[in-house]
């Protein structure tokens, strides 16, 4: 009884904490996404096991991160920057991967996961470096979230029009549909985190400036932030998993 009690008072969440619930549905999704991918796993041909399984860590990397980072804004309600950046810095080179393994038999080389994943990592270590190190100084958030921005666009640029594309083409049916699919979440679903970047940056969006205070600037960004990962992470995991679904039933 007595910590039956104890846990509902600590993971007691207010009404208007969209934060601390959508950390929570966050960390459920996230689970149920893994253990779907897991699961099925053994349905598919041999070569489509590994891209799944992908799906499957990329969900439930995040869902471990989503853990703590509810217990973290649970206990102080601050955005939990480090956790976020580690879950990213992990499960977005794996989405690359996710690219790579899907044209692999096209022809792939391993130097285009490289390319994908190192414009990944400069993406997300300049990002945090304007979330978390040049905190209170917006200018300097500026210049990093650009530099961000810039590595961004050279990873939409090989998957819609580079190597990544032409291979996609050459493979053509079934992995070009999956292909394409992919590039609509890296140009549509990854743009939801730069929007997030720019409501948590003091002063707003473009020095219009959309919440009242910095607090309510870093709720609007979380907030943000965790629809994207449930949309994206989710999203890219059931393109891949509906790839191995159509190309295993073909054979
Ligand atoms: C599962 C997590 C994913 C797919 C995370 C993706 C994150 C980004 C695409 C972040 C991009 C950013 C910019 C383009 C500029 C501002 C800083 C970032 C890191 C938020």
């Amino acid at each position: 009884m007595r910590t039956l009690l104890f846990l509902s008072e600590m993971s007691k969440i207010a009404n208007d904490d969209y934060v601390g619930f959508t950390f929570f549905v966050g960390s459920m999704a996230m689970m149920a996404a893994s253990a779907f991918f897991f699961l099925s796993l053994s349905q598919f041909d041999k070569k489509w096991r590994t891209s799944v399984l992908v799906s499957g860590l990329i969900t439930f990397i995040a869902a471990v991160h989503y853990f703590y980072m509810r217990d973290y804004w649970d206990a102080v309600q601050e955005s939990p920057t480090f956790f976020r950046y580690v879950d990213w810095v992990l499960t977005v080179p794996l989405m690359c991967v996710e690219f790579f393994l899907i044209l692999r038999a096209a022809g792939a080389k391993k130097s285009l996961m490289w390319k994908l994943i190192f414009w990944s990592v400069v993406m997300l270590v300049t990002g945090y470096f304007g979330e978390a190190i040049a905190i209170g100084n917006p200018t300097m958030q500026w210049v990093w979230g650009l530099i961000s921005g810039i590595a961004y666009f050279v990873i939409v640029y090989i998957v819609w029009f580079g190597e990544a594309k032409k291979l996609a083409v050459s493979a053509g049916g079934s992995v070009l549909t999956a292909h394409k699919i992919l590039c609509w979440f890296v140009l549509v679903g990854w743009a939801i985190y730069p929007l997030g970047y720019i409501l948590g940056t003091e002063g707003g969006l473009f020095g219009v400036q959309l919440v009242s205070d910095i607090d309510a600037a870093q709720q609007a960004m979380n907030v943000v932030y965790n629809i994207g990962d449930a949309v994206n992470k989710i999203g890219f995991g059931l393109v891949v998993f509906s790839l191995a679904v159509s190309s295993t039933s073909k054979s």
